[in-house]
């Protein structure tokens, strides 16, 4: 199989075609900065992207929009997390948690554009925000993370570590399968 991705994130792209090849797929990469709509949800950041996209990329592709949600900040920054990011970065959002409770998740939607229209397949990662960055490897919010099973923060992980917990990869895992079974 050989699925187009379109994101202006070269992590992203290595994550996921690492995830592909192990399982003799291939990822096309799309690179491309699209404009993101400011929404409410992840999911609904995804889907405008897709019906941004459409017209402009050959179908099939797909693209996804990931946010970091924190329990003790009623979800902040979910859909915010790209602006959060580059503005107080991971050392704000430490500062903002003193005191406060560190339970949080990632959470990806993959919206895939075909000629069925937009379908969107979510996966989620529990973990919670470390008490310092730890770790070079990886990206964005990586530095803080701890996922649930895990004592290592993301960055700390090579790719095929990152894979085995990710959100990215639950959310491909259960693309995938939708495009196998409607292939049979
Ligand atoms: P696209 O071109 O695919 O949109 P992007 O980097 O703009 O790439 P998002 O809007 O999905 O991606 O990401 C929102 C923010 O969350 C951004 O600051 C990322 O660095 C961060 N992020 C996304 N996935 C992450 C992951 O797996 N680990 C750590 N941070 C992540």
């Amino acid at each position: 199989m050989r699925l187009r991705f379109v994101t202006s994130n070269e992590h992203k792209f290595r994550e996921i075609s690492a995830f592909l090849a192990m399982h003799g797929d291939e990822c096309e990469w799309v690179r491309m900065k699209y404009e993101e709509i400011q929404d409410d949800t992840t999911e609904s950041i995804s889907l405008a992207s897709a019906r941004f996209l459409r017209g402009k990329v050959p179908e099939p592709f797909f693209l996804e929009d990931t946010g970091l949600y924190i329990d003790s900040l009623k979800g902040f920054p979910g859909p915010y997390s790209s602006y959060v990011q580059s503005t107080i970065g991971n050392s704000g959002i430490l500062s903002l948690l003193k005191e406060k409770g560190r339970e949080a998740s990632f959470r990806t939607v993959i919206s895939y554009v075909s000629g069925d229209g937009i379908e969107q397949f979510t996966g989620i990662l529990k973990g919670s925000i470390a008490q310092e960055e730890r770790g070079a490897s990886g990206f964005g919010f990586d530095p803080i993370f701890i996922p649930r099973d895990s004592s290592k923060s993301l960055a700390e992980m090579s790719i095929d570590e990152k894979n085995q917990h990710s959100h990215r990869i639950n959310a491909l895992k259960l693309f995938i399968a939708h495009l196998e079974k409607s292939q049979q």
